[in-house]
């Protein structure tokens, strides 16, 4: 590696580490001089996590897991090569859906894999659907690894309100004009005004040339390094646009994320009918490295009864930590502030004052008529 490639790395990895320090405590002890010791709060957010360890998955329509019946499948570019057969019945050629989200270490390569295009050409669809039932903040790209060619055409798509509404995320071509009649695009053409627009990229499809890439990308850091510098050097001014900007925030955030997979690979050319059984989809892997979203809350989330929950703080409550606890509303909610950096601003809910006690001691003193809804 060159030195200066070496410099770059070296400098990428100390702003990852640092960000990732950063609005990590919700509170700290602090003495005063006069007041002895007393609290201190702080913005803070909880740390990021491989949430593909904490989502539920679907995937449609019924049936195009393979598998049931058996299918033999072939090598694309190679149909001669018919390496294997997909039983759903015999656990050692099975492959589930769960295989996307399993931990590879140093094992062979497990991966969910669709039926072969036997209908062509009628379309091979699938919907692959991610649900974690918690609002999450994506901090690094997700990277979705592809076995047997990426696909030619799909969508990635997401919800922020529990899959009742979606809306695309980025479009995937090997020619967006042709598929969805999109101009191909680059984050990094993306300015500051842009960089939120949903764009179709051809990065990711094409295969001559590029036969042996399997991973396909949701670009989150060059979408960051727009803000932040591209090496993401200057994180102040990410948060400060994103304290300021709801639409920045809620770009990285969300429930669900649906993978809509329209066209298998085919190795660059067109479909042959002879070879059928040389098109299919297959991922081994799904990595989204995201932190649940406590609004500047809470430092720690925890997986309980299969659901994400924030620990709240600051007397807020809830799943997403999104309001007062009772009897703390004498302020309306506010998330908290990513200023002033690092330490941000706690924008705590406030205790009510209890004078509806007052009011009922008074009457009771006056021997006025009760108010029951006061005293009790
Ligand atoms: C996939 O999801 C989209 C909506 O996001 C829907 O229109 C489409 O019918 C679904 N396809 C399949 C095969 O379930
Ligand atoms: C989703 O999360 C909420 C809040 O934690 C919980 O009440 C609900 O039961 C969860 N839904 C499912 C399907 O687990
Ligand atoms: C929340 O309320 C408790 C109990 O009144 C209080 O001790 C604590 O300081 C409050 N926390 C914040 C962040 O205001
Ligand atoms: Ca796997």
């Amino acid at each position: 590696m060159r030195s200066g490639s070496m410099l770059q790395l070296a400098a990428l990895v100390y702003s990852l580490l640092s960000a990732r320090s950063q609005y990590d405590s919700c509170k700290s002890l602090v003495n005063t001089d006069d007041a002895g010791p007393s609290w201190e709060f702080y913005a803070c957010q909880p740390r990021a996590m491989a949430m593909k360890r904490y989502l539920r998955v679907k995937v449609e329509p019924p049936g195009v897991t393979c598998g049931n019946p058996p299918e033999r499948f072939c090598a694309l570019g190679n149909p001669y090569m018919c390496f294997s057969e997909c039983d759903s019945s015999n656990p050692d050629l099975a492959h589930p859906p769960k295989l996307m989200f399993d931990q590879e270490n140093n094992g062979p390569v497990t991966y969910w894999q669709s039926v072969t295009w036997s209908k062509y050409p009628e379309p091979l669809l699938a919907n692959i659907t991610l649900s974690w039932n918690k609002s999450i903040q994506l901090t690094e790209n997700i990277v979705i690894t592809f076995e047997a060619g990426r696909p030619t055409t799909m969508i990635l798509e997401k919800s922020l309100n529990y899959g009742r509404t979606w809306q695309p995320y980025q479009y995937y071509a090997e020619d967006c004009m042709e598929a969805f009649r999109m101009e191909a695009k680059n984050v990094r053409d993306l300015s500051p005004v842009t960089a939120l627009q949903v764009i179709c990229t051809e990065d990711y499809s094409k295969w001559v040339g590029f036969e042996n890439e399997k991973n396909l990308h949701f670009e989150v850091k060059e979408r960051f390094a727009i803000f932040a510098g591209t090496l993401l050097q200057n994180m102040e001014a990410l948060y400060k646009r994103m304290d300021i900007n709801k639409g920045l925030r809620d770009f990285f955030t969300l429930t669900d994320l649906r993978i809509r997979l329209i066209k298998p690979a085919t190795g660059g050319t067109f479909v042959q009918r002879k070879y059928l059984n040389t098109y299919f989809y297959a991922i081994s892997n799904v990595e989204i490295m995201g932190r649940c979203k406590c609004n500047m809350h809470a430092n720690s989330c925890h997986f309980k009864d299969g659901n994400l929950m924030c620990e709240c703080e600051h007397n807020t409550t809830g799943q997403d930590c999104g309001k007062c606890r009772k009897n703390y509303k004498a302020k309306s909610w506010r998330p908290g502030s990513y200023n002033p950096y690092p330490m941000g601003t706690a924008n705590s809910c406030m205790y009510t004052l209890p004078i509806f006690q007052d009011t009922c001691h008074l009457s009771i003193v006056n021997q006025k008529r009760i108010n029951r809804k006061y005293c009790e």
